[in-house]
């Protein structure tokens, strides 16, 4: 800790003490790996895959985290009986029906109380054949639905000719990652073998005995509950077409689907080392190699991975949205440190911080990518760690930007041909639209969201521009250029300018920027700002100071911000009932970098993060700040460690520029 110095101000003190607490509180939580682990659940679809996919292949899991995921499923159950999409969400079918069956999987009695409860909520809204089809799709898995009832996801797609706009390669890359499994398991018709357990849920579940379901009419079916996206006319008609095709399949052309989807399925396994792009993909390949290779050595790879997608928290054992968020938590711990005033008194953490960073650059490109159709991803950063060997456009522009940021701190800063090698991924990846993707620049074109099927995810069949990505790449760009002038200042600039263009024909008529990622114009907003910012825009300028606006208008009296994840869902900013100390260090950062770092407003925000700091350095738990797919939200555990931090460091900074 810093002796705070002479003649400062008592207030200035007491900033100074949180910040220090803050600091502690952060660095308490590094691990041995110089990475920041913590929980990522939130999403409610992703245990009950696990618990089912387990019971179905087979995989033990030990009694005590059996017992534990139980616990955690009794503590997110909405007080109705079912279970939201994720944990702070109205209930789902899918989420409720699939819960529901894990549970009776995994021992629970159906007298239990919580299921009592489930099971009348479940036959009020209309029982598993008005759930999503996502939710449909795995009880089919288990035995529990019948493959008559869903809509084809049929395997010769991916031996269509690529040059087609609908071949599934254009896809979203986790939409397709996780369509490809299931166009195995559609292709195959696999199921879980009867049991007497299955037999008792089918009884449980359905209000009529299960072999006079009328499947056919239920593959349409969608409760007003899980219904976010209607399917559209064209997905209608394209599912009348593939109904008629799935009466008499070519059987040469399902084998040779067939075989090229497992050809795909395997390429993606050893690309990731077992991990998968994703939970829902990771456990789905589990299906595929019990039943393609079940003595496979594939199998017992996947078997090995699985764990890294659990998390013991303190309300239970859940399975979390990614194998991890390390790299972008890293990086973002690493920059409130360096904000914070305190880089000196902290050089080891930030030399391990670093240690991480350096580690997990993606050295090469992937072997034969073309082949499963990966871009290249050589110099790239990945969400979690190298393994996953999926980068993402906004966490190679954090790494980055950290890395930059680290470079006068540490003994071995990453060498510059490898900062280069980030930068030209980055500027290969902008799209036409001039904005940048999550993942892959452009790939199919936009009217393949009115095949969307899932029923309950928004805008997922492509990978579309997004403000946050867009923005977070002009920064790290700008930065690069900023340490390296002359390496590729034109290409930086050009790509800027585009940028900006993208960004402000996405500010809306208040001021705000629609956020994807975070909940939701506040997230959106501060990404906006910082973009526009690296985009040359002065603070004066009246994009900045109408995004100013917008925020200073959402203030609530205490000083904080706080919006929920109903605004992602509603398209419209739905406030907290109370502040939220993640979303106020973002408006704060937001109106810092749009030079309004001396107004009232930030000092106001400030002054209630000091305020609602807790002894320990810590802020009381809080709404979830996190979200994908419009529906979805996502908790990111180290966001209320860093980003009060990073706020309050910068804020403070404003005043005491001698501050290192
Ligand atoms: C993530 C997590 C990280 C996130 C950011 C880097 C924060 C973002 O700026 C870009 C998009 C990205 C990489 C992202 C995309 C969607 C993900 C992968 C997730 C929210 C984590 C889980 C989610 C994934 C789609 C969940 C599985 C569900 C499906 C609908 C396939």
């Amino acid at each position: 800790m810093e002796p705070t110095s002479h003649g400062q101000t008592p207030a200035a003190a007491g900033v100074e003490r949180a910040l220090d607490r803050a600091l502690s509180h952060l660095i308490s939580h590094q691990a041995d790996s110089g990475a920041w682990p913590g929980d990522y659940g939130g999403p409610m679809f992703l245990l009950p895959l696990y618990m089912g996919t387990c019971y179905a292949t087979g995989v033990p899991i030990a009694a005590d985290v059996r017992a534990d995921m139980v616990r955690y499923l009794r503590h997110v159950q909405n007080a109705d009986g079912g279970w939201g999409l994720h944990v702070e969400s109205h209930s789902y079918l899918f989420t409720s029906t699939i819960i529901y069956s894990a549970l009776r999987l995994f021992d629970v009695p159906a007298e239990d109380p919580m299921l009592v409860k489930a099971l009348a909520w479940i036959r009020a809204q209309g029982g598993p054949l008005a759930a999503a089809s996502w939710g449909k799709f795995f009880l089919t898995l288990l035995n529990l639905h019948d493959y008559a009832g869903l809509n084809p996801v049929p395997p010769e797609l991916w031996i269509l000719p690529e040059a087609l706009p609908i071949h599934p390669s254009r896809l979203w890359c986790h939409t397709r990652m996780v369509y490809l499994p299931m166009s195995y398991l559609y292709g195959h018709r696999v199921q879980m073998p009867v049991n007497a357990r299955v037999l008792q849920i089918r009884a449980e579940l359905y209000m009529e005995p299960y072999d006079r379901i009328d499947w056919a009419s239920a593959r349409e079916r969608v409760a007003a509950t899980d219904n976010y996206t209607p399917v559209a006319q064209m997905m209608r008609l394209a599912n009348r077409a593939l109904l008629a095709y799935e009466k008499r399949p070519v059987r040469l052309l399902r084998a040779q689907a067939l075989e090229r989807v497992l050809e795909l399925v395997d390429a993606e396994d050893r690309n990731t080392q077992y991990i998968c792009l994703g939970p829902v993909s990771k456990l789905y390949h589990l299906w595929v190699w019990q039943h393609a290779r079940p003595n496979g050595s594939q199998l017992a790879h996947h078997v090995k991975q699985l764990p890294e997608y659990l998390w013991r928290a303190k309300d239970g054992t859940k399975m979390q949205g990614y194998h991890s968020s390390q790299l972008w938590d890293t990086a973002f711990a690493a920059q409130a440190i360096l904000e914070s005033g305190r880089a000196s008194a902290n050089a080891q953490v930030l030399e391990r911080a670093h240690a991480f960073i350096a580690a997990n650059q993606v050295s090469e490109d992937l072997p034969r990518r073309a082949h499963a159709y990966r871009d290249a991803t050589k110099g790239g950063f990945c969400f979690s760690s190298k393994d996953n060997g999926w980068t993402v456009s906004d966490c190679t522009a954090e790494g980055l930007r950290t890395a930059l940021a680290l470079a006068p701190h540490v003994k071995t800063p990453i060498a510059s041909e490898r900062l280069l090698d980030a930068v030209d991924l980055l500027l290969r990846s902008q799209n036409p639209d001039d904005g940048f993707a999550s993942y892959e620049p452009y790939r199919g074109p936009a009217w393949l969201e009115k095949l969307n099927p899932s029923n309950c995810f928004g805008d997922i069949m492509i990978d579309y521009s997004y403000v946050e990505c867009t923005a977070a790449c002009m920064v790290a760009l700008n930065q690069f250029k900023a340490e390296y002038p002359g390496l590729r200042d034109t290409q930086i600039d050009e790509a800027t300018r585009r940028g900006l263009k993208f960004l402000r024909s996405r500010q809306r008529e208040d001021g705000s920027f629609e956020g994807s990622w975070g909940v939701c114009f506040t997230y959106g907003t501060w990404f906006g700002i910082e973009g526009l910012r690296a985009g040359g825009l002065s603070a004066g300028h009246s994009a900045i100071q109408r995004a100013c606006a917008f925020l200073q208008g959402k203030q609530l009296d205490d000083g904080g911000w706080g919006e929920t994840a109903e605004s992602n869902l509603k398209r419209r900013y739905v406030h907290a009932e109370c502040s939220q100390a993640v979303m106020t260090s973002w408006a704060m950062l937001a109106l810092i970098a749009g030079g309004q770092g001396e107004s009232r407003a930030v000092a106001h925000g400030a002054q209630f993060l000091l305020s609602s700091q807790q002894r320990d350095g810590s802020w009381p738990e809080e709404h979830i700040a996190g979200m994908f797919n419009k529906t979805c939200a996502i908790h990111y555990d180290n966001y209320l460690k860093v980003f009060p931090l990073w706020a309050l460091g910068k804020w403070a900074a404003r005043n005491e520029k001698e501050r290192v």
